[in-house]
């Protein structure tokens, strides 16, 4: 289905044939163009920028690369395409015809979770707004405004469909997203990860791989729900969201990669004199995103969630695939608990575990890119290995939330933690020493001292392609 360019907000829903809907989008309009130019990058605004724009949403090629200013990007409104006859296909409604309305009795319950999906896309844009400064390279750079973007046009889908589907409130609620504040003391984001600092690019990185992934999962499992246009709006934003994790995984492998050739060049672990990051403090900031991001996931045991599911709102991570009753009334499922001094896992009923099994699901993908980083380490012939952490490291919500675990998952007290939580979370020294490193490099083709170059350059363009120029 092909993208409608010629209208102020391109879109495939047809827009120009809902008056209604269009005026509240394009009063909506100018509203997130100025939250752009406030809250985007910093700077920048004016430059071309090699990014990738969304034209249609064919899986044989749905984006075309070409230079754009960041305010002229043409946000839209993409669905993928209806499935003839779609059915839901869990909970209390499976095998019902999928809505293409709101049910009535679920309308709260639902607007809540769109708006809390809403609410990270541009706290991740807010959060990233003064890394255009310290680019380690124009292809990074380019990388950046590239994921900024396409989160502000997840922005946009979650907006259309408050708009289309909620009515007044929905309205208020697309208002609402536009004035809270990443890391506002009085008008904070909703959910914790995004209000944390991504002062740096090491934390840009770590951020795009392990926070950008629980996009992913819950993307997928609202990709799942029974409300089809909520299900064919997160279908395409995966599609998106893919480059966001490929920019995380990357380039934390090129600075692994980096590091190890200093060490070698060097012969010692303490690349920081030679300007390099050391494998332990990436370590300490996979500790640190890797727990932040499972509490995003929400508490183990979560009524919030068995609703969720029950209602046919939000299903599994790739539900239609399993092979159960896609009701679960009387499955159990394994959760981790605190039980004294030690950590156990026990049967809890599966509805009310589901936050728990997307949460496993996610642990599993994200173990697997750490595989890909340890085999670059191996390759140089160093002998270290990056780990994931216990999942009750450092954690915020949920079971774990009030006692102290080490990243191996052994409990300990309030007073050793104080005595070693420095040996397994960035301080402020490691801050400030990650901080010393974020000089701008801009010239095509040269990189940062403490990152390699990719392997490839963007769109079969050359790693020394001008990716940011001006205008
Ligand atoms: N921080 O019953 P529980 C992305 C609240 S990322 C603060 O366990 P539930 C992206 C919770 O709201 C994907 N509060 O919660 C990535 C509840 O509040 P009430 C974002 C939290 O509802 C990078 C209470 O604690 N999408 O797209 O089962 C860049 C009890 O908790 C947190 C979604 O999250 C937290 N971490 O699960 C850009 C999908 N966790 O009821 C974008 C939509 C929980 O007591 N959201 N609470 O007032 C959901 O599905 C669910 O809301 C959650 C929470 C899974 C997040
Ligand atoms: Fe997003
Ligand atoms: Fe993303």
């Amino acid at each position: 289905m092909a993208i409608d360019y010629i209208e102020r907000i391109p879109n495939n829903v047809h827009l120009s044939e809902n008056r209604r809907l269009q005026r509240a989008l394009e009063e909506w309009q100018p509203k997130f163009i100025d939250w752009w130019k406030e809250m985007g990058p910093e700077g920048f605004q004016m430059r071309d920028v090699y990014l990738r724009t969304a034209v249609s949403v064919d899986a044989k090629g749905w984006a075309q690369f070409g230079y754009v200013k960041m305010p002229d990007y043409r946000w839209g409104i993409f669905l993928a395409e209806p499935e003839a006859d779609r059915r839901i296909a869990f909970g209390d409604h499976k095998g019902e015809k999928a809505w293409q309305e709101v049910p009535g009795e679920y309308r709260g319950v639902l607007r809540r979770l769109i708006v809390t999906q809403g609410d990270t896309e541009p706290a991740s844009v807010e959060q990233q707004r003064l890394l255009g400064q310290t680019c380690p390279s124009l292809y990074d750079l380019r990388n950046l405004f590239q994921v900024n973007v396409e989160e502000g046009r997840h922005l946009w889908a979650m907006v259309y469909l408050l708009d289309a589907y909620f009515g007044r409130d929905g309205r208020e609620e697309a208002e609402a997203l536009l004035q809270r504040r990443s890391g506002d003391q009085d008008k904070p984001r909703i959910l914790g990860a995004f209000n944390e600092k991504t002062p740096d690019w090491l934390s840009f990185f770590m951020f795009t791989y392990f926070t950008d992934r629980d996009g992913k999962y819950q993307l997928a499992s609202l990709a799942e729900s029974g409300f089809d246009p909520l299900s064919r709006t997160c279908r395409f934003m995966l599609t998106e969201e893919a480059h966001h994790m490929f920019v995380g995984e990357t380039g934390i492998g090129r600075i692994i990669q980096r590091t190890c050739e200093l060490m070698r060049e060097h012969g010692t672990e303490d690349v920081a004199r030679h300007g390099g990051i050391p494998l332990q403090l990436l370590q300490k900031y996979l500790n640190f995103h890797f727990s932040v991001s499972l509490d995003l996931f929400g508490s183990e045991l979560s009524t919030n969630a068995a609703n969720y599911y029950t209602m046919g709102l939000k299903g599994r991570f790739e539900e239609t695939r399993k092979d159960d009753d896609h009701r679960l009334v009387d499955a159990v499922y394994p959760v981790w608990e605190a039980d004294a001094d030690r950590l156990r896992q026990i049967e809890a009923p599966a509805l009310t575990a589901l936050n728990e099994r997307l949460r496993d699901d996610y642990i599993a993908d994200c173990a697997k890119g750490v595989l890909r980083w340890n085999r670059v380490i191996e390759k140089a012939g160093i002998d270290f290995a990056l780990k994931l952490p216990h999942r009750a490291f450092h954690r915020a919500i949920g079971n774990f939330a009030d006692i102290r675990v080490t990243p191996e998952g052994q409990i300990i007290s309030q007073a050793e933690w104080d005595r070693r939580h420095r040996e397994w979370l960035p301080d402020e020294r490691d801050h400030a020493f990650i901080a010393s490193l974020m000089r701008p490099v801009t010239e095509p083709g040269k990189f940062a001292g403490w990152i390699a170059p990719p392997a490839r350059g963007i769109n079969n363009q050359p790693v020394d392609f001008q990716y940011v120029r001006q205008a």
